[in-house]
C-alpha cells in the first residue's frame, strides 16, 4: 500500500471547514500533520475556538491545532457572518473543549513542517490564503517539498461575495495572488464544483442514520447551514464547500478538471478577488491552475460517509 499523504488543513471554521475536518482526520490515505486556523468566515479568536471545540467534540485529540494570521495581508478584514453566524459556527451547543492551540504561529509550523516533508507534503487551504501566502514569503524554499495545493476558493463564473469574487479571494486577494503565482501545482476547488455538492435531505438522512455524536453534529451544521444558504441564496441545500478539496486530494476521481491560466484580480473596485479564468485558453499566458469543473458526487458522498462511520 502506498504511503499515506502528508497534509496541512488551513481553515476558517465555517460549517463547511469543520466537515472538512472531519473528513481529514478519518480517511486512511491522509496523514494530516496538523491543523492551521486564519481568520475569515469569522475572526481568528472564533475560527481558532471553532476548531478547537469540533476536534475535542470529535476526539482528534492528537492532532496539533495552530493560530494564524488575524487580518489580510493588505486589505481591511470582511468576515461571513451572514452565513456562518455570530460564532462562525452557529447551530450545535459545543462542551467546553479540552483542547488548546499549540504556542508556535501557524506560519511557521508550514514552513517547518513543508521544509522537513523531504518526500513531499500537500497544503489543503479552505479559507482566505494569508497564512500560506506568508508562509511562502517568508521561506520560498517550502516550496521544494509542497506536491500541490489543492484550494477552496475562486470561481470560472460567478462570486458569492461580490458578483466577481468569491468568499476566500475576495478577503484577502493579494494572498491569492502570491499563491496563484507561486509556480507551485495548484488546483482551484472553486464554487462551479463545490455547488454540486449540495447535502439535499436524502443526504442528510445518510448521516443521520449513521447516529453517532459525530455524524449527529454534522446534522446539526447542515441544519443551521441549510437554513442560511436558503435565505442568503435561495439555495434548496447547503453545499459542503470546503469538503470537496479534501476529497479531492483523498480521490484525484472525486472531480474532473482542466488545466488553465488563473488570475487574480487586485486593482478594480468591482471585481476585487475575482478569480479570472482563461477558460477557452485564449490569452498567451501559461497555464497555473487545474481548475475543478464536476463532481462525482457518489464518490464525494460515501468517502464522506465512511469516514463520519469513524467516529
Ligand atoms: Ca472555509
Amino acid at each position: 500500500m502506498a504511503d499515506k499523504k502528508k497534509i496541512i488543513l488551513d481553515v476558517d471554521p465555517g460549517h463547511d471547514d469543520a466537515v472538512a475536518i472531519l473528513l481529514a482526520a478519518k480517511n486512511e490515505k491522509l496523514d494530516l500533520k496538523g491543523i492551521t486556523v486564519v481568520a475569515g468566515n469569522q475572526t481568528l479568536e472564533k475560527t481558532l475556538q471553532n476548531t478547537l471545540n469540533v476536534c475535542s467534540f470529535a476526539g482528534l485529540n492528537d492532532i496539533p491545532i495552530f493560530a494564524g494570521m488575524a487580518k489580510p495581508l493588505v486589505r481591511e478584514q470582511v468576515i461571513a457572518d451572514d452565513i456562518h453566524g455570530d460564532s462562525g459556527l452557529d447551530g450545535p451547543q459545543f462542551p467546553k473543549s479540552t483542547l488548546k492551540e499549540e504556542d508556535k504561529h501557524a506560519v511557521d509550523f508550514i514552513i517547518e513542517e513543508c521544509l522537513a516533508a523531504e518526500d513531499g507534503i500537500t497544503l489543503i487551504p479552505t479559507g482566505p490564503l494569508t497564512n500560506i501566502a506568508m508562509a511562502l514569503i517568508r521561506e520560498p524554499k517550502i516550496k521544494e517539498n509542497i506536491d500541490e495545493i489543492v484550494l477552496m476558493g475562486g470561481s470560472y463564473t460567478l462570486g458569492n461575495t461580490t458578483p466577481a469574487a468569491e468568499f476566500n479571494i475576495y478577503v484577502d486577494g493579494e494572498a491569492a495572488k502570491v499563491v496563484f503565482e507561486s509556480g507551485l501545482d495548484i488546483t482551484m476547488v472553486g464554487l462551479d464544483l463545490t455547488h454540486q455538492a449540495k447535502a439535499y435531505p436524502e443526504i442528510v438522512e445518510r448521516i443521520a442514520e449513521i447516529d453517532n455524536d459525530v455524524s449527529n453534529l454534522v446534522v446539526e451544521l447542515l441544519k443551521f447551514f441549510g437554513y442560511t444558504y436558503n435565505r442568503v441564496f435561495d439555495f434548496d441545500a447547503p453545499p459542503l464547500h470546503d469538503v470537496c478539496a479534501v476529497a479531492g486530494v483523498i480521490d484525484k476521481d472525486v472531480f474532473t478538471s482542466r488545466k488553465m491560466r488563473v488570475d487574480i484580480e487586485t486593482d478594480s473596485e468591482l471585481n476585487y478577488g475575482r478569480t479570472v479564468c482563461d477558460f477557452y485558453g485564449v490569452v498567451d499566458k501559461e497555464a497555473n491552475a487545474e481548475v475543478a469543473l464536476d463532481l462525482n458526487k457518489e464518490l464525494f458522498w460515501d468517502l464522506l460517509i465512511e469516514a463520519l462511520k469513524k467516529y
